[in-house]
């Protein structure tokens, strides 16, 4: 055991169980510790072996025998909106279907004139209270997509409002420019048109403000066609800017495939892929995101290819696709739950899927998503007896402490 000099560690903690989670199981320790240095995880291992520190200088932290997990990581959100679809909702229930809604001015569009209208301050602080709400449940890091603007100066006001989240709430945001989302009323008829526009001035804007970490399309029947998805990766490589895919929500277009020939970080949904496209991504190391919200919300029946993306391993992550028209929820703890019930993915895999693989996902998992010596200090304190507690049980919340660079935040 060396010998530590006073200011070495930030802060310890004590009487902890640690999930470090990795790819093939939970990464247990039990009885274990986890000392903090300059926002990092500075050491991690069992209490036994902890290193020597200065017990007067150090702020200790004491566990009472819980569980730590790296931070939860939502790494698929459209939370900057304005209005909400309740209206919407109840019009289903009457009999309507969500392609209906779409094609008769609703659905989407909708959302995309009150998101227009909104003024910023609304806009910020609604968005705002659904990440505390996620922070409440252990979230640190989330992804907030654009696309409710569908004409330039809304998409850049979506994004800078998620770009002010970042720098003023303790969660760190990434920011996803979907301008490809939905065709905006002007463009009725003339979807290439929007593309042009997508592709020309709006991601102009948005990466001459350095607005957006990733580029995302929806492709589907519904959404944009597997050639002009085509076009808007291409603008996104001559930027420079990653890309994922809203693919195979209602049907199979082949617009994994597609993603996987651009590296493409993940691909969302997926409902409708075969296996085919289960190889592509495998290949291109491409993470399958599932939604049980949306899946959920929108009642659908076909489920993702489980079997599949296990056989060929592709690493599955899970997130809420928090939105007002197809998943108006914000708890990533229910989405564990509904993975394990509705998808039948292990308590195991659903933990990996909002941890590490969410982490994959946004392409930051090199800083977060798992709990290791030099990553960042993003973790959980939880009040539970077993990791797999985390998607048995939901409307108890037991999150004692959200922990975010070495700081506790909620
Ligand atoms: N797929 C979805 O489920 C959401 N967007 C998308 O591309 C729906 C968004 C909405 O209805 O507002
Ligand atoms: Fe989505």
């Amino acid at each position: 055991m060396s010998l530590i000099t006073n200011d070495e560690y930030d802060s310890v903690w004590l009487d902890v169980n640690l999930a470090t989670i990795n790819e093939n199981d939970y990464g247990i320790i039990e009885n274990g510790a986890l000392m903090i240095t300059d926002g990092k995880i500075a050491w991690l291992g069992p209490r036994s072996e902890l290193p020597e520190f200065d017990v007067l200088a150090t702020p200790l932290y004491q566990g009472k025998g819980g569980w730590i997990t790296p931070g939860l990581i939502d790494c698929h959100t459209h939370i900057v909106y304005g209005g909400n679809r309740a209206k919407e909702f109840e019009m289903r229930l009457e009999g309507a279907s969500y392609q209906a809604i779409a094609e008769s001015g609703g659905g989407i569009v909708s959302t995309v004139k009150a998101t227009r209208n909104a003024d910023r301050e609304t806009l910020y602080v609604s968005a705002k209270n659904r990440l505390n709400a996620l922070m409440a449940e252990g979230v640190t890091t989330v992804e907030i997509k654009s696309g409710y603007g569908l004409d330039t100066e809304t998409e850049v006001k979506m994004l800078e409002i998620a770009r002010m989240l970042d720098e003023h709430h303790p969660i760190e945001i990434k920011t996803t420019f979907l301008g490809a989302h939905a065709l905006p009323p002007e463009y009725k008829d003339n979807s290439d048109g929007y593309i042009d526009l997508v592709c020309g001035e709006m991601i102009e804007r948005v990466v001459s403000e350095n607005l957006a970490d990733a580029v995302d399309v929806f492709c589907e029947s519904v959404g944009f066609s597997l050639a002009q998805t085509q076009r808007v990766f291409e603008a996104a490589v001559k930027h420079q800017l990653p890309v994922k895919l809203h693919a195979e929500q209602m049907s199979n277009l082949g617009g994994s495939a597609l993603a996987a020939r651009f590296k493409a970080l993940s691909v969302d949904h997926i409902e409708y892929l075969d296996e085919q496209g289960v190889q592509a991504i495998a290949a291109a190391g491409t993470v399958a995101v599932v939604l049980p919200g949306a899946y959920y919300f929108l009642r659908e029946t076909q489920q993702p290819p489980f079997d599949l993306l296990r056989k060929y391993k592709v690493p599955m992550a899970i997130a809420t696709d928090a939105n007002p028209g197809s998943s108006p929820i914000c708890s990533l703890q229910l989405m564990l739950n509904m993975a394990c019930t509705l998808f039948r993915m292990t308590p195991y895999e659903a933990l990996a899927g909002v941890t590490l693989n969410a982490a994959k996902a946004l392409g930051v998992d090199h800083k977060v998503g798992q709990l290791a010596v030099g990553m960042q200090a993003d973790f959980v304190l939880w009040d539970i007896s077993h990791p797999a507690e985390l998607a048995y049980q939901y409307g108890v919340n037991p999150c004692q402490q959200v922990i975010k660079k070495g700081v506790i935040i909620s």
